[in-house]
């Protein structure tokens, strides 16, 4: 054995973190090169590429015509569609294309799945995705997200109506979400734990920042809209009545999921978006909003759920089904759910 230190060791542990990339990082996790690992490793450069071209538009919408403001049309929720929106959307479908990766990508912005014919024949995965989520946030300058989740194809889906992906949020193969903030991140889950990686804008590219993260047992922050108060079913209002009687409690919510759940997932705490009244399904989308950060919130040590059932049990009845939201730290979910099931036994 040579006594003569290696590259690495002389250089140190920075250019060691410097070289771990998104497409590293997943081989490492996979510990294989076999082809499903270097698919999914592809799959997650390209993702990261998606990020950094919606970065580099975000951070210039201002100084741009037609980057910010809305198109004119309505989407499938019936929402008013932001040129963002559009953008972001054509960003995802565009990296996909002759991947030889991705079949299927199916979006908050489209009805129906979106096709990669060329892609179909090899193409093993489905992306779903919200590509520019909290977009209201976008014309006061504040944090946005994308999130994202990858599930594996299922039969040939001859007839075009991805009747497959109508599955529980346990199917997910890989999930995540970017967050752009004061500095871009992305957070991923290949259901091995939860790591995060920020964008290093003089490389252009995302490098490991932390790893493993584990979500605290319990935290202080509850993450809610209480606009909605009012229109709230009776256990999510005694659950909040019950945070204002008692001490060390604190809210913060910035209308973004993203950012809101980021801030769950490192501080602890719990994120809510409940069913309302005339909405007992709430707002937010479970293939490409909630299922993902589910996903995610399990991976860190952490909860998702309904208020009555596991969230990542729930399977979606079409495409664009929506469910109840709470998610974050074990213990708050869990006294959450404790009002749901006392209503319940009333
Ligand atoms: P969007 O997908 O149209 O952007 O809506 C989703 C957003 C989430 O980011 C956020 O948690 C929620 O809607 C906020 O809704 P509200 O304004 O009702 O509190
Ligand atoms: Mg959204």
């Amino acid at each position: 054995m040579s006594n003569v230190p290696t590259a690495a060791q002389t250089l140190g542990p920075s250019l060691q973190r410097d070289c771990i990339t998104l497409s590293r990082h997943v081989l490492d996790q996979l510990q294989t090169f076999a082809p499903e690992a270097q698919d999914l490793s592809a799959l997650m450069s390209r993702i990261g590429l998606a990020a950094k071209l919606i970065a580099r538009h975000l951070s210039r919408a201002g100084l741009m015509e037609n980057a910010l403001g809305f198109t004119g049309s309505t989407n499938v929720q019936g929402e008013a569609v932001k040129q963002m929106d559009v953008y972001a959307n054509q960003v995802f479908i565009s990296v996909f294309e002759r991947s030889g990766l991705v079949c299927r990508l199916a979006s908050e912005e489209m009805e129906q799945p979106y096709y990669i014919p060329e892609n179909c024949p090899i193409g093993r995965y489905t992306l779903l995705y919200d590509p520019v989520d909290g977009s209201s946030n976008l014309d006061v300058n504040l944090n946005v997200g994308s999130i994202f989740s990858v599930r594996r194809q299922q039969g040939d889906d001859l007839d075009g109506q991805a009747q497959d992906l109508l599955q529980n949020g346990h199917q997910q193969l890989l999930a995540g979400y970017v967050l752009y903030g004061p500095s871009t991140v992305l957070v991923y889950s290949l259901g091995r734990g939860v790591h995060l990686f920020t964008l290093d804008p003089s490389l252009g590219e995302f490098i490991l920042a932390a790893e493993n993260l584990r979500i605290p047992e319990h935290g202080p922050v509850y993450s809610v809209n209480e606009g909605n108060f009012w229109q709230w079913e009776d256990p999510v209002r005694e659950y909040i009545r019950y945070v204002h009687r008692h001490e060390g409690y604190t809210a913060r919510y910035s209308g973004a999921l993203v950012g809101d759940f980021h801030r769950i997932l490192l501080e602890g705490g719990v994120f809510l978006y409940p069913g309302t009244k005339k909405k007992p399904e709430g707002k937010l989308r479970l293939l490409y909003e909630t299922a993902p950060l589910g996903f995610l919130a399990a991976q860190a040590g952490g909860r998702a759920s309904t208020g009555t059932q596991d969230l990542l049990d729930v399977v979606p009845s079409h495409l664009h089904a929506r469910a109840p939201f709470v998610a974050g730290s074990p213990e708050d979910v869990a006294l959450v759910e404790s009002f749901y099931a006392e209503s319940c036994s009333l």
